[in-house]
């Protein structure tokens, strides 16, 4: 056992200041690190402590190992926080900490080797009883072997690579004789974004559901399910909405594939939060894709519906903890909904748009919460990941959630960058995603029903332009709230005096 009394959370963004927000309830010092492009970041002002790592680009800073593991060492961190994303899933950087005597929060780095290898995955999963995609038990050799796969199998399939994930490196064969010409193209793309060029071949399912559950395990061996979520509404691989529990799943199917993700995370002897993404297709038959070894973006919707901080189990696991809740223990109460809001524009392809935030509003009340860290006068950097938010709602019945979600986007007021809160409005109103009626190919289906064909939409941005008009006139004009505004201020210094005691 190891209490934690500094975390530096080697990450930007919301999930930064989402980590950081556990660490302030848990007494735990926070240090951020930041590039040139985030010094007017949140997650800067919200640590404790805040060091300069390098450069806009990732590769100069936020993926610089040895830069990071110095500021740790220097400002006496005992833990680094990876977040998503950037150095998360590295088992390189996870060693280094090891061997530098600071605790990675997250598993260890064989096993990061070990989940980030696909083939390897689906070997390790497969022996453990958890049914995996039809497919080859290893990579395959020739083109040759790949054809006689196919022949036995059947097409549609899919060649992956190994080293791949999230869509990267991914073929889809639909006739035999495209075969030789889609083992070289995935080849070449493994080949060249990820210096391996390994690949497998797996039954390609027609139009499955991305079903995950998120696991926690401790170092003593004990391991628990948190339950499903239901990741199929979304764009090139790019999840838009997230939801818990899933439209498809039945309560015996929960309990089977909860109990397999259990199994998954003890055959690798997981420790720290994971997730068991599978497919599963119509006739509700499930299969084990790949695990992620990370807190993911859509971690809020599990916690809503079972009250756990998954950042604080993680924090807690890390310092040799044991878990202090058995599956039992484990309710999914309601049900949770997560928009994802990118700075893109939804009208024109899903262009990122790239600005400064004019004016903000968020949504407050019953059942809503917000993961962000744009702020007024913020611009956002072309450097990094264009989702600037997530939205999280809770109600007792899908139904309320659904209302609920539709009520909180209504609310949600940003000016300066195109989003995409209209388009998630249409989702939201759509009769198949109402229904629960949704697999992977959502959005491409139901597209006609998705593009903007209401041309009354944007008087809502109206709306805004003339509050924000009145606004100003208050602010400047008017003798008696310039008085008010002083008033304001001397106050405000005395908070700040309060808060230095
Ligand atoms: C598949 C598949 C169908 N059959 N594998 C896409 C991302 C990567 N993690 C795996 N993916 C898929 N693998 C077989 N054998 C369909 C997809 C897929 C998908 C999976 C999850 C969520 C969205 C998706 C969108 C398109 C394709």
């Amino acid at each position: 056992m190891s209490q934690i009394n500094k975390i530096l959370v080697a990450n930007r963004g919301e999930i930064a200041i989402r980590v950081m927000r556990t660490c302030r309830e848990l007494d735990i010092e926070t240090v951020a690190v930041y590039s040139e492009a985030d010094r007017t970041s949140l997650h800067v002002r919200y640590a404790h402590e805040a060091y300069l790592i390098g450069k806009a680009p990732s590769n100069e800073s936020y993926l610089n190992i040895e830069k990071i593991l110095e500021v740790a060492k220097n400002c006496g961190a005992d833990a680094i926080h990876p977040g998503y994303g950037f150095l998360s899933e590295n088992a390189k950087f996870a060693q280094r900490c090891l061997e530098e005597g600071i605790i990675f929060i997250g598993p260890n780095p064989d096993v990061i080797v070990k989940m980030g290898d696909k083939i390897q995955a689906r070997e390790v999963m497969s022996k453990a009883g958890i049914p995996v995609v039809p497919g080859t038990d290893g990579a395959i050799t020739s083109e040759e072997e790949a054809l006689s796969i196919i022949k036995e199998i059947g097409v549609p399939v899919m060649i992956k690579a190994s080293a791949g994930g999230g869509g990267k490196g991914m073929r889809l064969v639909k006739n035999e004789s495209e075969v030789v010409s889609a083992v070289r193209a995935a080849r070449s793309e493994a080949k060249s974004s990820f210096g391996d060029d390994s690949v497998y071949i797996e039954k390609y399912i027609t139009s499955p559901h991305h079903i995950e559950f998120q696991i926690l395990a401790d170092q003593h061996g004990n391991a628990v399910h948190l339950f499903e979520r239901e990741c199929s509404v979304q764009r090139r691989h790019q999840k838009m909405i997230e939801e818990t529990p899933s439209p498809l799943m039945t309560e015996e199917l929960r309990e089977t594939m909860g109990k397999a993700a259990v199994e998954a995370a003890k055959a690798v002897k997981y420790t720290g939060a994971g997730t068991i993404e599978f497919l599963v297709d119509n006739d509700l038959n499930y299969y084990f894709l790949e695990m992620n070894t990370r807190l993911q973006v859509e971690h809020p919707i599990t916690e809503r519906v079972t009250g756990v901080d998954l950042v604080k189990q993680q924090i807690k696991i890390a310092e040799g903890q044991e878990l202090e809740f058995t599956q039992d223990d484990l309710i999914q109460k309601g049900h949770a909904i997560e928009c994802r809001i990118y700075a893109e524009d939804s009208d024109n392809n899903f262009m990122p748009s790239a600005g400064k935030i004019y004016k903000i509003s968020e949504p407050l009340g019953l059942g809503v919460r917000t993961d962000g860290y744009v702020y007024e006068g913020y611009e956002i950097p072309i450097f990094y990941d264009s989702m600037i938010s997530k939205l999280i709602v809770w109600g007792k019945t899908r139904d309320e959630a659904i209302r609920r979600m539709r009520r909180a986007l209504y609310e949600y007021k940003i000016t300066g960058v195109k989003t995409s809160i209209k388009f998630l409005e249409r989702i939201m109103n759509n009769k198949n995603f109402i229904d629960g009626n949704y697999d992977t190919h959502f959005i491409e289906k139901n597209q006609e029903q998705l593009l903007n064909n209401d041309s009354c939409e944007d008087c809502d941005d109206m709306v805004i332009i003339a509050a924000f008009i009145d606004y100003l006139d208050k602010l400047g004009n008017s003798e008696k709230n310039q008085k008010e505004f002083t008033a304001a201020q001397s106050r405000w210094k005395k908070i700040q005096f309060i808060n230095h005691f």
